[in-house]
């Protein structure tokens, strides 16, 4: 398929764009902003590849006029950001919000819908608030009321404006790579506590979904989940049973549950002692009807049995032919296709956004500041003609969300890694589209073709 156009895409199909708050806000401890998770985590030596942090990213809490009208100039439908709880609650709790927090998202939601931008908000997106931490964090139970509180407070405070909400950023990344492989916040390496951590992150979203409909009844709210199509290494039993078990607890323990049928068996079988502590109604919460599923894809995994491995003993090998981002990440754009219709075929959802995709390549900008991003181009061309397929196929998808508006914060790879549609030089914070952006505007700002 030839690189689609955008009106080849049903009416009404939104184009836009994400980021999230520690990755570009910055002013870490300004506005009354409390102490996050990653803050703490940013500090442990060795954590991050280049020794950096959140605190300044791409100072977005000061820039983010400029930002925004980056955003309009794509000519994007819709803007994803993320709510950095410690703005709203500098505790985690509290009997009354920060009205200076709030101020700040107001003001930023006023400046999406003033150039014509649909606010998307996300609740989490892994900047807990450390003073929850220092009680716990996600493995005590008490984390969940508190996001709920936070939710319904912020719904509140945005809910006449604000009218999508994701609770939750990819709950496996913050259960498995914060608790289990200890590379994200607050870096714990415990299995048995990663999954009761993704048991409360899960119960939590059902949680925030009923007080986010509270605060503003009308109000659409779903959930963004990292899925990956699975592919056995080989024939082999062993690795044919090595990718049913990966594809269990990175895609089903997740889909299955939000979609009222508990956690898989199997998955509990191969757990055994390790599986979570669910309480009488929990499951209930979870499954709490949602308006949409979002869909974060950037590649599929090829499992090979790993014996005597941690947690489910099956371990990632190279997808065979695929070429690779600077990431190391396998570029499939098939694989979108695949999981759409998995997706569509084995769970039905009302309907369901792409919420992120993207690609990080070594941008290298000219003299000017600019960047010749040919394989960002052709990366994002390749994975709109999947989504188009997918379409086609009857996937219920409603819009599409490009990973990065910016070069921003790459968690554990500080700025390392850039995936922006725009170039940050973080020296001096100027901000110069590449040509992948300047392809994108071009793509959403084509003519409607003659009748
Ligand atoms: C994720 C997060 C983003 C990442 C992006 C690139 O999917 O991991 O939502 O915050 O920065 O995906 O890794």
């Amino acid at each position: 398929m030839t690189t689609p156009d955008r009106h080849d895409f049903p009416p009404g199909f939104a184009w836009g764009c994400s980021t999230s708050s520690y990755q570009i806000e910055g002013a870490a401890r300004e506005g009354g902003k409390g102490e996050s998770i990653w803050d703490r985590f940013c500090q442990r030596p060795g954590a991050i590849r280049d020794g950096s942090s959140g605190a300044t990213a791409c100072d977005h809490y000061h820039r983010w006029p400029e930002d925004l009208d980056l955003a309009q100039g794509l000519g994007v439908d819709a803007y994803r950001f993320s709510i950095a709880w410690p703005r709203i609650f500098p505790d985690g709790v509290g009997e009354r919000p920060s009205a200076e927090g709030l101020a700040f998202y107001s003001r930023l939601v006023d400046g999406m819908l003033t150039r014509g931008l649909q606010p998307w908000a996300t609740l989490y997106h892994w900047d807990l608030p450390q003073a929850l931490q220092e009680r716990g964090g996600w493995l005590n139970r008490d984390t969940m009321a508190a996001f709920a509180d936070y939710a319904h407070a912020v719904a509140h405070h945005l809910g006449d404006r604000v009218k999508h909400w994701i609770t939750h950023n990819e709950p496996w990344c913050t259960a498995f790579l914060g608790h289990h492989e200890g590379v994200h916040a607050p870096g714990l390496r415990d299995f048995r506590a990663a999954l009761q951590v993704c048991h409360h992150l899960l119960v939590s979203h059902g949680d925030a979904v009923a007080a986010v409909r509270a605060a503003a009844p009308g109000a659409q709210a779903g959930i963004t989940l990292s899925l990956h199509p699975i592919r056995a290494a080989s024939a082999g039993p062993a690795d044919q049973a090595a990718a049913q078990r990966h594809d269990g607890l990175r895609n089903r323990w997740f889909l299955d549950p939000l979609h009222g049928r508990g956690y898989p068996a199997d998955v509990l079988a191969a757990l055994g002692d390790d599986a979570p502590r669910v309480e009488a109604g929990d499951l209930a919460r979870i499954a709490t009807p949602c308006d949409f599923l979002g869909v974060n894809y950037y590649f599929p995994e090829t499992i090979a049995d790993a014996p005597g491995g941690e947690g489910i003993a099956t371990r990632v090998v190279p997808t065979p032919g695929a070429p690779l981002t600077a990431f190391g990440w396998p570029i499939v754009p098939e694989g979108m296709t695949e999981l759409l219709t998995r997706v569509q075929r084995d769970y039905r959802p009302a309907a369901v956004y792409l919420t992120e995709n993207g690609a990080c390549f070594d941008d290298v900008p000219d003299a000017d500041g600019f960047v010749q991003d040919d394989a960002r181009q052709r990366f994002l061309a390749a994975h709109f003609a999947a989504a188009l397929r997918a379409v086609r196929a009857g996937v219920p998808l409603k819009g599409y969300f490009v990973w990065s508006l910016l070069d921003n914060f790459e968690w554990a790879e500080g700025y390392t890694r850039r995936f922006g549609l725009t170039h940050v030089d973080y020296a001096t914070q100027r901000r110069r589209l590449k040509a992948s952006g300047e392809w994108f505007r071009h793509f959403l700002r084509a003519e409607s073709p003659a009748p």
